[in-house]
C-alpha cells in the first residue's frame, strides 16, 4: 500500500517515484535508473509538470511517423518497463509495432524480469532475448549495440523512451528514424533524435496512443503533411523557451 496521501501537493510525482522503487525492488530497474528518474524530475519541475504545446506537437508528429512506418519497434528498458508496461503493450497493439527489450546496463536476470512484466501486461511476442537472432549495430560500444535482427536491426522507425545519446546516434547512422521521450531538451538523445517528445513518459505515452488511434483513420498524404510541418530543432528551441518563461514567471513571484 502506498504511503503517499492523495492530498499531498506533490502526490503525482511521488507516486511515479514509488513505481520506480517498486520496479527496482522487483528486479526491473537498474540502480542508475533511479538516478536517471531524478534528473528527469528536475526537468519536469522546470517544465511545470505538464504537457506543453511543443510536446503535444511532437506527440502528433510521432504518431504520424509511427502510422507511416513499415516496421516500427518499441525499445524497452528497465525504467520504461516499471513506469509504462501496460501502455507499451497498448501502443504496440494499436500500431502493429514490435516490442524489443534492450538495456544499457545489460543483465540477463533483469531482462527476464522485464519480459515477465510485459507478458503480464498482455504482450505476446517480445524480442531481445533470443541468442540465435542477435545482430550488432555498428558505431556503438555499449551492450545496447546487441539487437534482434528481426526487430530493431531491420526496423525503419524505433521508439526509444529514456535513451542514451550514443545509441540514438548509432541508430540514426544505421538509417533509422528515431522517436524519443526525454524530459531533458538539452540531452544528446533529444538533440539527435528525429522526433523528441520532451515530456514525462508517464503523461506522454497515453497521449501518443490516443494520437495514433486518431491518425489511424487518416490517409498517407495527411500523415506526410503532419511530418513536413514538424521541425524538431524548432520544437526543442520552443521547449527551452517554455522553461525560460516558466523561470521568469517564478523569479517575479519569488
Ligand atoms: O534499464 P537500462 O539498463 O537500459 O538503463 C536505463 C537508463 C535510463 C538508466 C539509461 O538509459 C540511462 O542511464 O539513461 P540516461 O543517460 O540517464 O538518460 C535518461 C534520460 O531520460 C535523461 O535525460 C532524463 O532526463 C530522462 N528521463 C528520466 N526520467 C524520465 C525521463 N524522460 C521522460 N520521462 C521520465 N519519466
Amino acid at each position: 500500500m502506498s504511503l503517499i496521501p492523495k492530498s499531498h501537493p506533490r502526490a503525482k510525482s511521488l507516486l511515479i517515484r514509488e513505481k520506480l522503487v517498486f520496479g527496482f525492488d522487483h528486479g526491473l530497474v537498474a540502480k542508475e535508473g533511479l538516478l536517471a528518474q531524478g534528473r528527469g524530475e528536475a526537468f519536469d519541475y522546470l517544465l511545470g509538470e505538464k504537457t506543453g504545446k511543443p510536446a503535444k506537437l511532437a506527440i502528433k508528429a510521432a504518431a504520424a511517423q509511427i502510422m507511416l512506418a513499415e516496421l516500427p519497434v518499441i525499445s524497452v528498458n528497465g525504467n520504461i518497463a516499471a513506469l509504462c508496461a501496460k501502455e507499451i503493450v497498448r501502443l504496440a497493439k494499436q500500431t502493429g509495432s514490435k516490442i524489443e527489450v534492450n538495456l544499457f546496463y545489460s543483465n540477463e536476470k533483469r531482462k527476464n524480469a522485464i519480459v515477465k512484466t510485459l507478458k503480464k501486461s498482455g504482450a505476446k511476442v517480445i524480442l531481445g532475448t533470443n541468442f540465435s537472432t542477435k545482430a550488432a549495430l555498428s558505431g556503438i560500444d555499449s551492450a545496447r549495440r546487441i539487437v534482434d535482427k528481426n526487430g530493431i536491426f531491420s526496423s525503419d522507425v524505433v521508439i526509444v523512451p529514456l535513451e542514451d545519446g550514443d545509441r540514438t546516434l548509432a541508430l540514426r547512422k544505421a538509417g533509422k528514424i528515431v522517436i524519443t521521450f526525454d524530459l531533458n531538451p538539452l540531452s544528446r538523445t533529444s538533440q539527435t533524435a528525429n522526433i523528441t517528445i520532451v515530456d514525462n513518459v508517464t503523461r506522454a505515452m497515453d497521449l501518443l496512443i490516443k494520437n495514433c488511434k486518431k491518425l489511424s483513420k487518416k490517409n498517407e498524404k495527411t500523415l506526410e503533411k503532419i511530418l513536413r510541418d514538424f521541425d524538431n530543432k524548432k520544437n526543442l528551441s520552443d521547449t527551452i523557451n517554455e522553461i525560460k518563461n516558466n523561470l521568469t514567471k517564478r523569479s517575479r513571484n519569488a
